[in-house]
């Protein structure tokens, strides 16, 4: 005998009728039928607030980086693996490569010579460098550096390969929004150039010379793109606009999160918006003492420690930090996160999919 795909569990649910014969007759009927009534789901399918089944937690830099190295020994890269990436799984999610419900997050790793081939999918994606260069990643054929404190990137349907350049293996991080587009059925994929056709190894892409400028759009671009043109947003630029708030802070201009607390967030320069539809990426610098008021919000975050320690602490769980360590923030889990000597902190979350769909909320705690 087959078993029924649905079980009901009538005794799990508060207020449930009595159990008697003809009502475990009518749940086997229902069983049979494919039916699930409302009354015993209901405090799974309609929590008071979000209860996401992705759990805290953190991965240290130190015990990730020697595997990506050992990776990198034992495993070529190319067709059909495509890259030499390693996913965090959140303990929550059944072991899939999910660092979130809707968030993929990576080490990548890529030898000296190597070239990690070119394809493109919906998937939105980008690169950060927490240490190291060395790699182009070369972008519907244009060449862009990537090095430590850069954010790189790369809208869904973008031809992409990677290409070490240098005599020295690089890592760094992606993030995508994977779990999400297999979520909803969203994904397409196709393969391209097995090697990255490119023998350039500019300091400044030309998306860098084209819309690397503050404030300046050129001409011949002015409508609107769903995702930004630009291809790398530079560490000189970001560091030096968070040194320049917590400055402007000292000098009594409130520039600032609150007190010792400057961020940015990346954005696309032709909307002003979030940097890729489904993506909000942000950095953050906390000066040393600093504590941040205490946040839940709807949708999921990832945070890579840039520099600095610090503590955090994410419902239940609270660890100490440092460089490349990374954490991830569950749906409506409360976050808060204290700077010893300073901490500079690089987060992506999912937040533009529950903005567009007006299901985003935020909730300080008092304190
Ligand atoms: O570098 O193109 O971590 O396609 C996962 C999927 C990296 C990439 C990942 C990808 C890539
Ligand atoms: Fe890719």
């Amino acid at each position: 005998m087959t078993s029924s795909p649905v079980k009901i569990a009538a005794s799990e649910a508060p207020d449930q009728p009595d159990s008697s014969p003809e009502l475990e007759a009518l749940y086997r009927g229902f069983e049979a039928e494919l039916l699930v009534p409302l009354w015993t789901e209901i405090g799974d399918l309609m929590p008071a607030h979000p209860r996401s089944k992705a759990l805290p937690h953190l991965w240290r830099w130190a015990d990730l980086l020697p595997l990506a190295a050992e990776s990198g020994r034992l495993v070529p890269v190319g067709r059909g693996g495509e890259r030499r990436a390693i996913a965090l799984a959140n303990p929550g999610l059944g072991g899939r490569p999910f660092a979130t419900p809707t968030l993929w997050a990576a080490i990548q790793y890529l030898n000296p010579g190597e070239d990690a081939p070119v394809h493109r999918h919906t998937q939105n994606a980008f690169r950060f460098v927490v240490e190291g260069e060395g790699v182009w990643t070369v972008v519907n054929g244009d060449p862009v550096a990537m090095r430590r404190g850069d954010f790189l990137p790369q809208a869904g349907w973008a031809w992409h390969g990677h290409q070490n350049a240098t005599s020295e293996p690089m890592a760094w991080i992606d993030g995508l929004d994977i779990p999400f587009q297999y979520a909803v059925d969203a994904s397409f994929f196709e393969f391209g150039p097995d090697a990255v056709d490119n023998t350039e190894t500019p300091a400044r892409s030309r998306s860098e010379r084209l819309w690397g400028h503050p404030g300046l759009r050129p001409l011949t671009h002015l409508q609107p793109t769903p995702a930004t043109p630009l291809l790398a947003y530079r560490w000189e630029h970001t560091d030096r606009a968070l040194d320049d708030q917590l400055a402007l802070e000292k000098e009594g201009v409130t520039a600032t999160l609150g007190p010792g607390h400057a961020a940015v967030r990346f954005t696309n320069p032709t909307t002003g918006g979030d940097v890729m539809p489904t993506l909000r990426t942000e950095f953050h610098r906390l000066a040393p003492g600093t504590e941040t008021a205490t946040v839940s919000e709807v949708g999921s975050t990832v945070v890579q420690v840039f520099d600095g320690m610090g503590s955090v602490t994410v419902g239940e769980h609270s660890w100490s930090v440092e460089r490349g360590d990374l954490f991830v923030v569950p749906s409506w889990q409360p976050l808060t996160v204290r700077s010893e000597g300073g901490l500079d902190l690089f987060r992506f979350s999912d937040t533009p999919v529950f903005e567009a769909l007006n299901l985003n909320r935020r909730q300080e705690a008092t304190r």
